[in-house]
């Protein structure tokens, strides 16, 4: 009898190991010790035995029963080792890779440029001034001594703004120059201002783009000069190309705004190159924003912010400013 129940659970012990999850193993839980179990008909079968019997056996197939629910929690519990290792394989990480990371954003050059362009010019003393991009006749033009059958005026040249009347015509700016119309017009000299922003033209080549920056610049006071202008001018180019002796030449020419005007050039590699405009603000103008033009002089300049940036950088082709293409905007992170 005994060597019966040894045996029984010796099978039982077998199947136990042989198991290869939960599913199984409670198959095998109830082939031995369930309702219609084995070692259970082990037990019942006690209760038909005589007093001396009982004991012995009882004990016995206890210990049998004992032996097995102990072997079943052990092989439960291994088995669910084995999942937990199975998954945390499968799903292995390599917490030594380096992370993916959040990439920055970062200021495109042209307005990397005009930042620095607006530290120079606060250090000379000059406020940043700012105003729309859609303009009415008078701030872009009329005010600026730009007289009505002017060539920058014909439809081809300017964008004019769909619904606005002949009469009263609104315009996309075509240079920064209004910004400092209505900063005139709200404000007493001495004025002492740049003008930055976007500004409108109908040309689209490899250096003229619909859209493009400007920075403008006005010193309005008594006694204002164009020697103030060239040291003013001198001075920050010379801070802006970080170069001490760069040679700098003023070209006489003519603007509608100015008188006398000129062109600025600085000396490069290549020899002379183009960088802006300039002069002394034309009196017209000062009486158009109510300055008294015999008490007051001021000069003015005009530079491509793009420009500067294509020089800065070294960048060949302004349209690389205007394709978000990030291969490119990411150099100047
Ligand atoms: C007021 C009076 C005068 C601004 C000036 C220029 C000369 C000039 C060009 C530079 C490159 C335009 O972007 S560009 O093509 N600008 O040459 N601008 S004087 O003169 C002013 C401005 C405002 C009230």
């Amino acid at each position: 009898m005994t060597e019966n129940v040894q045996a029984i659970l010796a099978q039982g012990l077998a199947q136990l190991a042989a198991t290869h999850d939960t599913q199984e193993l409670e198959n095998v839980k109830a082939l031995y010790v369930g309702k219609q179990g084995t070692i259970s008909a082990l037990l019942k079968q006690l209760a038909t035995l005589p007093p001396e019997e009982k004991k012995t056996f009882g004990a016995t197939v206890n210990q049998a029963k004992q032996a097995f629910e102990a072997a079943l929690i052990a092989r439960r519990e291994a088995l669910a080792a084995d999942k937990l290792a199975a998954q945390l394989a499968a799903e292995a990480l390599d917490i030594t890779q380096p992370g993916r990371g959040q990439s920055k954003g970062g200021l495109h050059p042209v307005t990397l440029v005009q930042q620095r362009i607006e530290a120079l010019f606060s250090s000379l003393g000059f406020e940043v001034a700012d105003g729309p991009e859609i303009e009415t006749d008078f701030h872009n033009f009329e005010a600026l001594n730009i007289p009505k059958d002017h060539p920058a005026r014909a439809m081809q040249d300017t964008f004019y703004v769909e619904g606005s009347t002949p009469e009263a015509p609104l315009v996309l700016r075509t240079h920064t120059s209004p910004i400092q119309v209505r900063y005139m017009l709200g404000n007493e000299p001495p004025i002492k201002i740049i003008a930055p922003g976007r500004v409108y033209r109908v040309d689209s080549d490899a250096t003229h783009s619909p859209m493009f920056h400007q920075m403008e610049g006005l010193w309005v006071d008594e006694n204002v000069s164009f020697a103030d202008l060239k040291s003013v001018l001198i001075d920050f180019l010379r801070k802006f190309f970080e170069q001490d002796d760069l040679q700098v030449r003023f070209r006489p020419s003519f603007f509608p705004f100015t008188e006398p005007s000129a062109e600025i050039d600085v000396l490069g590699a290549r020899g002379w190159l183009e960088v802006g405009g300039c002069g002394m603000v034309h009196p017209n103008v000062l009486k158009n924003v109510n300055i008294d033009s015999e008490k007051y002089t001021g000069f003015a300049f005009g530079i491509g912010l793009d420009r500067f940036a294509m020089l800065y950088y070294g960048v060949n082709d302004l349209r690389l400013f205007f394709e978000n293409d990030l291969g490119f905007l990411e150099q100047f992170r």
